[in-house]
C-alpha cells in the first residue's frame, strides 16, 4: 500500500468513527414494572447512551444489544434511584442476555452512590444475572440489598442446546466494579462456573464442559452479610484480577457445607487477587482451589473462624502468596492441604500473621508433595507489643468501620488483553 492511499485510508476510518459518534444518541426510557429491552427490536447503534428514569420498578431484562470495543451502549439511571425490586414475583430484578459490548452503570446521579438498586425473591433467583452468551460487559454502582441467591451471577450454565458449553462459547472482559451487595443468600458475586472440570448434576456419566472466562476485571466492590462467600470465581482462566473489593461478614447462613468462607478461588482460576480486605467469616478466608498462576498478594484477612487461607488444587503451575496479613485466625494461618496434585511451586514470602490461640500455627502444610517455599514470613502473638514493619498488607485497613462507605482510591484498571486471534 502506497503512502498515500494509506493515508486516505486512515482519515477514511478516522472519518467513519467520527460520524458513528455523532449518529450516537441519548434516549430516556421510561420503564413499565416489568420491561424487556430487546436489542433486535430497538435500533441501536454503538455509542447509543440509554437512560433509565428514576422509579420503582420489578425487573428489568436488556437482550441482544450490540456495541462496539471502542463505543460501548450505556444503560444508566437518571433523575435520581432507579430500584428494581422483584421479590413480588420471584424472577431475577436485572438480567442481561446475549449482548455485547454493554455498560449498565448506576453512576447517573451525583446525589447517590448507587443510583441503581436491585432485590429479588427469597428462593433461587440472582439479583443481576448476566447469561445468553454475553461478552464484554460492564456493570458498576449498583447496590443489590437481597437475592433468593447470588447477587451477582456471571455465567452459563453448559448446555449443547444454547451453546454455552466450551468448546462453543467463551466468556470475555468482564468488569465489574464499584458495587455494593449485601443480605443475599448465597454468594455476593459468583462468577463463572464452579465445576471446570466437567459437570454432571444427574450423574450420568458424561459431564458437559463450562465455558470458561477470559478477562475479568472485579475491584472495588463491598459485600456484606452474604449468606455465602462474598466473592466466588470459577473456570476464569486468563487475565483475571481481583482487587480492592471489601468482604464483610460473608458465610452467615450457607445453603451447604464448605460454603460460608470470605473469597474462593476456584478450580480453574488463574488470577491476581491483592489488595483486599476480608474481615469476619465463619469458616476461611480464603479458600484457593485455581489452577495454573495465582499470586495472591497485599490481602488483609482478619477473624476467619477457621484459617486465613486454605489451599487445596488438583494442580497449577505457580502459587505466590506475599506481602498479606493474617490477623487472628481461629485455627491457622496458611493450611495447605493434601490433595493429589499441589502447584508445582508454591512460594509463601514475607506474609504477616498475628495469631490469637496457642494452638495455631503460622503456616500448615499437610502436603508432602508441595514444593514449598517459605521466607520471610513473621509472625506475632495477639499480645505482642512490637510492631510490624515491612511485612504484611497495610494495616490501615483495621481501621475501617464504616463498611458502607468505604472510599477506594481511584485507579485505572488495568486494560484487558487483546486477544490473540
Ligand atoms: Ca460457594
Amino acid at each position: 500500500m502506497t503512502m498515500v492511499i494509506r493515508k486516505l485510508c486512515i482519515t477514511l476510518s478516522l472519518l467513519l468513527l467520527y460520524a458513528g459518534t455523532l449518529s450516537a444518541k441519548q434516549t430516556t426510557l421510561r420503564l413499565e414494572e416489568t420491561t424487556t429491552l430487546d436489542g433486535s427490536k430497538i435500533k441501536h447503534r454503538p455509542g447509543d447512551v440509554f437512560k433509565i428514569k428514576d422509579g420503582k420498578y420489578s425487573s428489568l431484562t436488556i437482550k441482544n444489544f450490540q456495541g462496539s470495543a471502542d463505543a460501548p451502549i450505556t444503560f444508566i439511571n437518571s433523575g435520581g434511584i432507579a430500584e428494581f425490586d422483584s421479590r413480588e414475583k420471584g424472577n431475577s430484578a436485572l438480567t442481561i442476555s446475549g449482548c455485547k459490548h454493554i455498560r449498565l452503570t448506576g453512576s447517573g446521579d451525583t446525589q447517590n452512590r448507587y443510583g441503581i438498586r436491585a432485590a429479588c425473591g427469597k428462593k433461587g433467583p440472582h439479583a443481576v444475572n448476566v447469561i445468553g452468551r454475553s461478552s464484554s460487559i460492564e456493570i458498576d454502582h449498583i447496590e443489590v440489598f437481597g437475592a433468593g441467591f447470588a447477587g451477582f451471577n456471571v455465567k452459563d450454565e453448559p448446555s449443547m442446546q444454547h451453546k454455552t458449553t466450551r468448546d462453543q462459547f467463551t466468556m470475555r472482559n468482564i468488569a465489574l466494579h464499584d458495587n455494593y451487595v449485601h443480605d443475599v443468600k448465597g454468594e455476593g458475586f459468583y462468577i463463572g462456573h464452579t465445576f471446570y472440570d466437567g459437570y454432571d448434576p444427574k450423574k450420568t456419566g458424561k459431564p458437559t464442559m463450562p465455558h470458561l472466562i477470559e478477562g475479568l476485571r472485579l475491584y472495588n466492590n463491598i459485600c456484606k452479610d452474604t449468606g455465602c462467600e462474598g466473592i466466588q470465581v470459577g473456570s476464569a482462566s486468563e487475565d483475571c484480577e481481583i482487587y480492592n473489593n471489601t468482604i464483610l461478614n460473608s458465610g452467615v447462613s450457607p445453603f451447604a457445607e464448605y460454603q460460608d468462607n470470605g473469597m474462593q478461588i476456584g478450580a480453574g482460576t488463574q488470577a491476581k487477587v491483592y489488595d483486599n480486605l476480608i474481615d469476619t467469616c465463619p469458616s476461611n478466608g480464603f479458600v484457593v482451589f485455581g489452577y495454573g498462576k495465582v499470586n495472591i498478594e497485599n490481602n488483609l484477612v482478619r477473624n476467619p473462624g477457621k484459617s486465613g487461607m486454605y489451599i487445596n488444587t488438583k494442580g497449577g503451575d505457580h502459587y505466590l502468596i506475599q506481602n498479606n496479613t493474617f490477623d487472628s485466625p481461629n485455627d491457622d494461618g496458611v493450611l495447605i492441604g493434601n490433595w493429589k496434585k499441589p502447584p508445582a511451586t508454591m512460594e509463601l514470602l514475607n506474609n504477616l500473621f498475628i495469631l490469637k490461640n496457642s494452638k495455631s500455627n503460622a503456616i500448615v502444610n499437610q502436603n508432602t508433595k508441595a514444593k514449598l517455599t517459605d521466607k520471610k514470613n513473621r509472625t506475632l502473638s495477639q499480645s505482642s507489643k512490637s510492631q510490624p514493619r515491612g511485612v504484611g498488607a497495610d494495616l490501615k485497613f483495621t481501621k475501617i468501620d464504616d463498611f458502607e462507605h468505604v472510599s477506594f482510591t481511584t485507579k485505572a484498571p488495568t486494560p484487558f488483553k487483546e486477544p490473540e486471534h
